[in-house]
């Protein structure tokens, strides 16, 4: 379908749309409720929202569980699209981008960081222990190892194979960021009137040497403002970048917009302004909002993106709303 055809039929609200669904309610047997608290996530990764939960029902604020939660993403090596098991770019280097904030405004970030394990953790000490906000490549893991991280270079032998793979096949081409290619984690926790986020990513699998996505970026993978709420991205970081998406989001809330219909907003406006020297199409990319009354919502732009919610103790994962191309 052509862009202006899809757009038309998007806004009257006809076929290319799709609706959300939830899954049933789970209650993990180990989980306390932790009041009023919410935790979202970007996509089902196994532990992370229940550490950042868990972490708020022993009495830590939101930027501990964001932190908690997405650590947990970070050490799983078979997650190959963020932290230590992610596929490298196409000179074979592992680089991860992270971001976190506060609504207060505070945030950090670390962009194009090689041989650090937890990028989300050394993002908050360049939030906490510096007067910068963004510290990029050989200048964060410098950081980094000031604050006394870990150093690790290598791959994981799934990720050092699938690279290998990829440089028989061909390769030299980035591998686009669609339904294989999409662990980007993002997370938004609010309690008490207090949000925090993160989002932390290896962005796309073979990307160029030196590639920045919408991740690490305040603004355009993760927006938080305790006046209004909260949004973060997945998918394809360009296309999110060139609109600002998440304080886009934060900006269409506080005009009044939904959690929902500000992500739809988002979405169209990057179908709106895609071209043929953009892709023209055929990617994913998906934002999730939460409002500061707690209600949540979501968009894709493509099918497939889910997220997690967790509150009173239980766990839903919804399927998000979508536009299709
Ligand atoms: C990026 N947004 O670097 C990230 C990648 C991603 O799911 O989300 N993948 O563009």
């Amino acid at each position: 379908m052509k862009r202006r055809t899809f757009i038309a039929t998007a806004a009257l609200g006809l076929p290319g749309i799709r609706h959300a669904s939830g899954s049933p309610r789970t209650r993990p047997a180990s989980i306390r409720s932790a009041g009023g608290a919410v935790v979202v996530s970007t996509w089902n990764f196994p532990g992370a929202n229940e550490a950042a939960y868990e972490s708020l029902a022993r009495g830590k604020t939101p930027l501990d569980a964001v932190e908690a939660g997405i650590r947990v993403t970070e050490a799983d090596r078979s997650n190959t699209s963020v932290g230590i098991g992610g596929y490298p770019d196409r000179d074979g280097h592992l680089t991860l981008d992270a971001s976190i904030m506060e609504g207060t405004g505070r945030c950090g970030s670390v962009v194009f960081m090689e041989g650090i394990d937890h990028p989300i953790s050394v993002a908050r000490a360049v939030m906490e222990k510096t007067t910068h906000v963004m510290l990029a490549g050989v200048g964060a893991t410098q950081f980094a190892l000031e604050e006394g991280f870990r150093y690790r270079r290598e791959l994981t032998d799934g990720a050092r194979k699938a690279y290998g793979d990829w440089l028989k096949s061909g390769g030299h081409r980035p591998k686009p960021v669609g339904e294989e290619n999409h662990d980007t984690i993002g997370m938004l926790v609010l309690r008490d009137g207090k949000i925090a986020g993160g989002c932390s990513t290896s962005g796309a699998a073979w990307k160029m040497h030196g590639r920045v996505g919408d991740s690490p970026i305040v603004g355009a993978g993760l927006f938080v403002d305790d006046e209004v709420g909260a949004a973060t991205s997945t998918g394809l970081g360009e296309t999110v970048i060139r609109i600002a998406g998440s304080a886009t989001i934060v900006e269409l809330m506080r005009r009044g917009e939904t959690p929902a219909d500000a992500c739809r907003t988002a979405v169209e406006r990057i179908m709106s302004k895609q071209d043929a020297s953009h892709g023209g199409g055929g990617f994913l990319v998906a934002f999730l909002a939460m409002r500061k009354d707690g209600e949540i919502g979501a968009w894709g732009c493509g099918p497939g993106f889910e997220y997690v919610v967790m509150r009173g103790g239980g766990r839903d994962v919804v399927k998000a709303e979508y536009h299709v191309f």
